[in-house]
């Protein structure tokens, strides 16, 4: 309207040069992103992506690894679901929670990683802060180590790892490198390998561990190399990073899934630990995790932690409430953590059974391929050793989705698909 009354009132070469400028202004806010070209989908999130365009109605989505009960439904923990009717009882306010998070939550969280008996816990040596889920845990770690890790700006992952781990230290300045990890051969740990790669990893640098129930592969190392891991990298004076995103997932027992990372303690590393409730508690939305450095003293815990604080601040500025207060109640309830311990273990042997069944499903089909590795691996993947092409014609001709690594989500595997799941395995690797 301005321009209008502008050029009704003035004369043409005014009125041209007051309009000028508009025109500039549009052809410039069409030009701000078009240098941005289309990037890939996520090579685990973007599954699922695909997997709701499909209409069939056999379709099965193996690709994310998010718990299913035996009827293909997601999960709510009985153990959960009480929280929650107890906290709506409570009426709680929505108030602004610590930096560090809810403090309830990450004592509790400290002490189901490093043990209630934990010297580092009676010592209160953990500084340990609330992250967003693993995923954000692991990323304040990257951060820390960036500002503050006295060594080489590396980190050593092992072969395969969780697609996520390589932008995600990349993203916090770290040069991304590998240790020897899986044996396609044997289609399980590759300990020597592992070892020959740690012995020359230089000096200080860090190394990225997964706690229990790899992922992709579900291979873990067992209590044994576990103490020799520890002690090549104690020698060699390398910091291990541990990754915990399915404490109880692999065995059913969380003091048992959390063996590699008490032994680490017990040698006297000060370790680095991102842990997730996304799988164990069935909270993959509420986003909870937690972070932890392991420090020599509790003046140095509290320098620490000051430093993480001032990490969070920009980023996010603290934590979301909701779902750290259910894991908060889970953990420090007695009755409500005895039933959060038979609904793992129940989650964990429901995927440990239909592994069984999905090897018996590929036999009576007629595979005369090795399928051992299927109950061998542990947690919530197995690692087929299907290759690109084979994935590309589950995915195709039989609607099963996947990653391209030929990781299935096995906690998506039910009785009721496991047998068309077989012969759709079966049908792509004769
Ligand atoms: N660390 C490992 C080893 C993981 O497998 C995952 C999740 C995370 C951390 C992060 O989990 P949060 O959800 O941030 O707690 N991996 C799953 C879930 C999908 C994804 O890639 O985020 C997976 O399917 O590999």
């Amino acid at each position: 309207m301005a321009t209008l009354k502008l050029v009704s009132n003035m004369n043409t070469r005014i009125s041209l040069a007051a309009i000028t400028p508009t025109v500039n202004l549009v052809r410039h806010q069409h030009c701000w992103w078009s240098h941005v070209e289309m990037g890939p989908p996520d090579a685990i999130l973007g599954v699922t992506e695909t997997y709701k365009k499909d209409t069939n109605p056999k379709k099965i989505n193996l690709g994310v690894g998010a718990y299913r009960d035996d009827n293909s439904k997601p999960y709510l923990l009985p153990s959960v679901l009480k929280a929650e009717e107890i906290l709506k009882s409570k009426n709680l306010d929505k108030e602004y929670l610590p930096i560090s998070g809810l403090a309830e939550f990450t004592a509790a969280a400290a002490k189901l990683a490093f043990g209630e008996n934990s010297r580092v816990i009676k010592e209160g040596l953990n500084a340990t802060v609330q992250g967003i889920s693993g995923t954000g845990s692991l990323m304040l770690g990257a951060n820390f180590l960036r500002d503050f890790h006295n060594g080489p700006k590396e980190v050593y992952m092992p072969t395969p790892t969780w697609g996520n781990h390589i932008p995600l230290f990349k993203k916090a300045g770290f040069a991304v490198k590998q240790y020897r990890y899986y044996d396609p051969k044997t289609c399980g740990f590759d300990f020597n390998g592992a070892l020959q790669d740690m012995a020359k990893i230089p000096e200080k640098s860090v190394v990225l561990l997964h706690a229990c129930a790899h992922n992709p592969t579900g291979v873990d190392p067992k209590p044994e190399q576990w103490r020799e891991i520890s002690k090549v990298m104690k020698q060699r004076n390398l910091f291990p990073f541990i990754d915990m995103a399915y404490q109880g997932f692999a065995t059913g027992d969380i003091d048992r899934d959390a063996t590699a990372l008490r032994q680490f303690i017990d040698d006297g590393h000060q370790i680095a630990l991102a842990q997730s409730f996304a799988k164990n508690m069935g909270l993959y939305a509420e986003r909870v995790g937690a972070f932890s450095l392991v420090t020599a003293s509790k003046e140095e815990k509290e320098k620490v932690m000051s430093q993480i604080k001032i990490i969070i601040r920009p980023l996010y500025s603290n934590p979301p409430i909701h779902g750290a207060r259910i894991a908060a109640l889970v953990m420090n309830d007695p009755e409500l953590r005895a039933q959060w311990l038979k609904d793992v273990k129940g989650m964990a042997d429901r995927i440990i059974s239909v592994r069984t069944k999905l090897r018996d499903g590929l036999k009576r089909e007629g595979s005369t391929k090795n399928w051992q590795h299927i109950t061998d691996q542990i947690g919530m993947f197995c690692f087929t050793g299907m290759d690109k092409d084979q994935v590309e014609r589950l995915t195709k001709e039989f609607s099963v989705y996947l990653t391209k690594d030929g990781r299935i989500s096995m906690a998506g595997v039910t009785s009721g698909n496991v047998d068309y799941l077989a012969h759709g395995m079966h049908s792509v690797t004769k």
